[in-house]
């Protein structure tokens, strides 16, 4: 099958090596050296039945502090434009764009769908458990009520134990330095299992999405992904979707 039509019906895309080991030890320098002289939130939601446990570097700071970062992000663009036919573009809210998920010992990702089209992640290096798990092109999206409540109740369905192991496809990625993965991040079903060792598992999160694309309620969740305040809703991923 042609990668575009791959792409199309499996909802994903795998590439191995796409950095080779020397690169991934040169980002994660960079990426430790940052840490050194900024101060990084740590985020953590008790959400069920798996929490967002986790801290970030997010695109305002990577604009600003992390200039082979930000490249990569355009160099994956074109990929991704290719793999999709789509010409999609980094989101316009830069805070969300382009991140740096850091996930220490007994971290994890929630269950979530990205609010963008296409998200690719890039891991760093390889660590005990930290598996991404997750059913691609899962989602029944409801063409002309994404944001409804209706919505949200079909997610939270979609997204009970039960209801993935029938309907969903479960696929279980172990990070590896330099794999990259694409996935159509607004219909699939994702989180992250616990890592399981003393030592930080670093991704790089990618989002993109057609120029137009708008997201309800944006400015809460922002504040939900990538600070550690109180927010109003629960889990504003299912009151819209998230990245
Ligand atoms: O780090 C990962 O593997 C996934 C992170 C993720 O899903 C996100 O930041 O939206
Ligand atoms: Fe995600």
């Amino acid at each position: 099958m042609e990668l575009q039509e791959e792409f199309k019906v499996k909802g994903y895309f795998l590439q191995e090596n796409f950095l080779d080991p020397q690169e991934c030890e040169n980002l994660l320098k960079s990426i430790s050296d940052y840490r050194q002289q900024f101060f990084i939130p740590k985020i953590y939601r008790d959400v069920k039945p798996i929490p967002l446990s986790y801290s970030v570097i997010d695109g305002k700071a990577v604009n600003s502090h992390l200039p082979e970062i930000k490249k990569l992000y355009a160099t994956v663009n074109e990929i991704i434009n290719n793999l999709t036919n789509q010409p999609l573009f980094p989101l316009k809210d830069v805070q969300v764009g382009c991140n740096v998920n850091i996930t220490e010992k007994g971290g994890t990702y929630r269950w979530h769908y990205d609010r963008n089209a296409v998200t690719a992640l890039l891991y760093l290096n390889e660590v005990e458990g930290g598996e991404i798990e997750f059913y691609p092109n899962y989602r029944i999206i409801l063409p002309k009520a994404k944001f409804s409540r209706f919505q949200s109740f079909l997610d939270q369905i979609q997204q009970l134990n039960l209801v993935r192991s029938t309907f969903g496809k479960r696929i279980v990625v172990k990070p590896q330095p330099g794999l990259l993965l694409i996935m159509c991040g607004e219909k699939c079903l994702h989180s992250v299992r616990p890592v399981t060792e003393a030592c930080d598992r670093i991704s790089i999160v990618m989002a993109y999405d057609l120029p137009n694309a708008s997201f309800a309620v944006e400015g809460q969740l922002n504040t939900y992904l990538y600070s550690s305040e109180k927010v109003a809703v629960s889990d504003p991923n299912y009151s819209q979707s998230d990245h």
